[in-house]
């Protein structure tokens, strides 16, 4: 048995607040800046430091908020504006990390993600060359990430902070704007409910029975080693998911505390993928509800595809979805399923998008396996809801997508590993089983397999893409006490 390395509350207070808390705030915007030689990076650095937002601040937060939802009392700030800082390779270098520390610095993450799209699927349409604004020629150098609930403190904090960069020598590369969806809020633009699954973290999240099912967070949550998403604690065991491995330690040692950022802007094709849709659903049979969630693994509702065939569940493969039980959506269900009693992927198919990032008990890659490529997710949409009679396909700066944000220890055992060896892949986890349907990046043309009502194997050709890379980063996201050591 390793070593337990957990944060302690000292910590929360150090570790940057969407890493373990994540902003839930309605409003959210990413500026990414440049950093021009002889600018004055270090006092802006100081001016903003102050007002970095810590993982304990924002747990407490959004524990406030989870209480007044349940009516179990709650006293969130909803007048709360969170900030957080992430640089990148380039933005380490401009602020003057000497160069032992950069060289020190894991190869995926001094590369960057321009330098690793071929890798990780971006090309043709999703190519570094296509992405938007600056940044289809250069990277940024850091990131700021600004979230507010009220619009109007949400403009004032965009402001100030352009203002500030500005004064101090900075220069703005891009603006990119996060939303809840007006008229869905908690849904993806495709319809989908988001933000339901994510991993639970050990000394952080609390189990909802400590005494029965301590390893669990709400039910169906495994709670995780902290070192898969912060530097400098106890990772997963990748043979026992339930014993504690390794301390991960990376690069130089100001890496503690924290952590690896994806940054991509997915643009999505909301047209293109309802009228799919509706012509495969025309093909099999089956209705459209039915067609999306097979794609997915959830119904837009954000009920488990899994979870349905449960006893006790009126099972909607054989009958109308909309039937779907309403208990199936309570926080006991709605994450509470495996992957090991479906064997065959005969209700959940083998390469529908949860499936293929989370494949929980599934073998491969069993149990173990599949908790050491955890991400926390902390996206938010972009754009305005798709409204019927548009232009099929909306050009930037008039499109719609995903902010996708996703923090990890391991850029390469984390993300790149989903994207490259499961999503990308047609032969996860069986030969010929297809590529993610909804985020695969490689290939334009796949085909997606799955069991038919009838209990027959079916398959659907997908011609498009529906989700494309419009820029993307990686960004390391340091200590809160790192930051104000760089500032003067
Ligand atoms: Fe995905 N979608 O609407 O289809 N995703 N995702 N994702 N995703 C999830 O369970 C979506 C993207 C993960 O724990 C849900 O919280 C869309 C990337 C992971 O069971 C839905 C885009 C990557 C999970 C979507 C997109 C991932 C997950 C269900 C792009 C990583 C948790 C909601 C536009 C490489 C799986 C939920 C689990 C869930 C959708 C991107 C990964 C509805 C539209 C790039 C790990």
């Amino acid at each position: 048995m390793g070593q337990e390395i957990l944060p302690t509350e000292q910590d929360l207070e150090d570790i940057q607040g969407n890493i373990l808390g994540g902003f839930k705030q309605d409003s959210q915007t990413f500026l990414f800046f440049t950093i021009p030689q002889g600018c004055r990076v270090k006092h802006w650095l100081g001016e903003i430091s102050e007002d970095i937002a810590s993982s304990a601040q924002v747990l407490a937060n959004n524990r406030e908020f989870k209480a007044r939802a349940r009516k179990t009392g709650g006293n969130p700030d909803a007048n709360a504006v969170f900030l957080n800082v992430a640089l990148t390779q380039k933005g380490l270098a401009a602020i003057g990390v000497s160069d032992a520390d950069l060289a020190a610095m894991p190869e995926d993450f001094r590369q960057g993600m321009r330098a690793r799209a071929e890798l990780i699927g971006d090309v043709d349409g999703s190519a570094p060359a296509n992405w938007v604004g600056r940044f289809a020629h250069e990277d940024p150098h850091v990131a700021l990430i600004l979230a507010a609930d009220d619009e109007h403190r949400h403009h004032e904090l965009v402001l100030h902070h352009l203002a500030l960069a500005a004064s101090h020598g900075l220069q703005l590369m891009h603006l990119q704007t996060g939303h809840t969806r007006v008229d869905q809020p908690g849904h993806e633009h495709f319809g989908f409910k988001d933000g339901i699954s994510q991993p639970g973290v050990r000394g952080v999240d609390l189990p909802d029975d400590p005494i029965g099912n301590p390893d669990q967070g709400q039910p169906g949550q495994d709670l995780l080693f902290p070192g898969e998403f912060v530097i400098g604690y106890t990772a997963q065991n990748p043979d026992d998911e339930e014993e504690p491995g390794e301390v991960r330690n990376v690069g130089p040692g100001w890496t503690r505390n924290g952590s690896f950022l994806v940054y991509r802007r997915l643009r999505q094709d909301v047209f293109g993928f309802r009228k799919f849709v509706a012509e495969a659903a025309l093909k099999t049979g089956e209705s459209p509800e039915l067609t999306g969630a097979r794609l997915v693994g959830r119904y837009k509702s954000g009920a488990p595809l899994e979870k349905l065939k449960d006893p006790g569940f009126p099972n909607p493969i054989e009958g109308d979805p909309s039937n779907v039980d309403p208990r199936v959506l309570e926080r006991a269900h709605i994450n509470n399923f495996e992957y090991g009693d479906d064997p065959d992927g005969k209700f959940v198919p083998h390469s529908a998008h949860i499936r293929k990032v989370y494949p929980r008990d599934q073998d491969p890659p069993k149990e173990a396996g599949s908790q050491i490529r955890r991400i926390l997710r902390r996206g938010i949409p972009f754009g305005r809801s798709f409204r019927p009679g548009e232009p099929a396909e909306l050009k930037f700066p008039f499109d719609r997508g995903l902010n996708f944000l996703a923090y990890q220890s391991s850029l390469e055992d984390q993300f790149e590993f989903l994207q490259t060896k499961w999503v990308n892949n047609k032969d996860f986890p069986h030969a010929e089983d297809g590529q993610d349907p909804i985020i695969a990046q490689k290939d334009a043309t796949r085909t997606f397999n799955f069991t038919a009502k009838s209990g027959k194997a079916a398959h659907l050709v997908l011609m498009k893409r529906w989700v494309t890379t419009t820029a993307g980063a990686y960004l390391f996201s340091p200590a809160i006490s790192v930051i104000k050591g760089w500032a003067h």
